[in-house]
């Protein structure tokens, strides 16, 4: 660890001006306030941008809740700056991110064969982000404030899904380590955020909608303002019991973008996806969560005007059709 920090170090010098490029959720935000603080007074300036809006609740609510402010992407110049560095993600993962060059990559996504750096540190077998940054400040002897380690705990535990989702006994040594530097309610008041009034109305909409087939769930919910709630209500519906699958889509710009969800007991929502819309359109996932985004000028079965049981039941159809198990 302590020849990565140092060569992290090397990187820098008082000049340098550094943009840290996130897509901000909870462990991206943490990672990027952990190599903020770790490069504090080594810089001339440090910025870090978010290069989507801030859609989730639970995003925003984590901003307020612990003061940190990002600045997004779109009203800043990058010129203005002659550093760079991405943690979180890397420049395959978004045409935003690989418009760049980076001095540091910090990831725990499998490595693409694309990414370079003049530090790259990939850890895909790591369940968070954050437990890698919190690694560095250890090795750099850096006492996280309240807001630093509640960010990097809050990171470790949405996503480590509390640890449900796989994670390594570095992460649990992370989580560890951090807890004494938190307060309890105010971890307790980040996690409350789950949703925000704005969606009630699209869980009004799925419960209106549902139908159930063979304990799978399929809901579709016509033009969504973001795909995260196409998301959010999947995962909601997989608490039910008599659910052990939950397939929701909706229409996000030009696009069909259909979530799949599963117990994960003997299933696999990755090829089910495929098999239901690899032909149309881009599919796959892991075996518990899948997603397929089909672009509308590709769906021929459908009127341009069709009601959303029509559509409701193509997605069943193609589900049920092509993807039994
Ligand atoms: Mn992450």
């Amino acid at each position: 660890m302590s020849t990565l920090l140092s060569r992290l170090y090397q990187l820098f010098s008082h000049e340098d001006r550094l943009l840290i490029l996130i897509d901000a959720d909870p462990d991206a935000i943490a990672s990027a306030l952990a190599l903020k603080r770790l490069l504090w007074h080594r810089l001339s300036a440090c910025v870090i941008s978010n290069i989507r809006p801030i859609t989730r609740a639970q995003n925003e609510r984590m901003l307020e809740l612990l003061g940190i402010s990002l600045t997004p992407y779109s009203r800043l110049n990058p010129a203005e700056f002659n550093r760079k560095a991405l943690v979180d993600n890397q420049p395959g993962h978004h045409q935003t991110f690989a418009a760049h060059h980076y001095e540091v990559i910090i990831d725990h996504h499998p490595r693409l064969p694309d990414t370079t750096a003049g530090l790259v540190d990939i850890r895909p077998e790591y369940g968070a982000n954050s437990s890698i940054l919190t690694e560095y400040l250890r090795a750099a002897h850096i006492k996280p404030s309240l807001k630093l380690a509640t960010s990097l705990y809050y990171g470790i535990k949405t996503d480590t899904s509390n640890f449900e989702r796989p994670a390594i006994e570095a992460d649990v040594r992370a989580f560890h380590y951090l807890f004494k530097f938190t307060r309890r309610p105010l971890v307790r008041r980040l996690e409350f955020a789950e949703f925000n009034i704005f969606l009630l109305k699209y869980f009004q909409l799925a419960f209106s909608r549902y139908r159930l087939r063979h304990q799978r769930l399929y809901a579709f919910l016509g033009p969504v303002s973001t795909p995260d709630i196409l998301v959010i209500l999947a995962d909601f519906f997989l608490r039910v019991h008599e659910i052990s699958w939950s397939i929701v889509g909706g229409i996000y710009e030009d696009k069909l973008v259909v979530i799949f969800r599963n117990d994960g007991l003997r299933k696999n929502a990755g090829s089910l996806a495929s098999k239901a819309f690899g032909k149309l359109g881009s599919a796959g996932g892991h075996a518990s969560s899948a997603r397929a985004e089909v672009p509308l000028s590709l769906i021929n079965d459908l009127a341009p005007n069709a009601q959303w049981q029509q559509w409701q039941d193509f997605l069943i159809h193609l589900v049920e059709g092509r993807g039994r198990e």
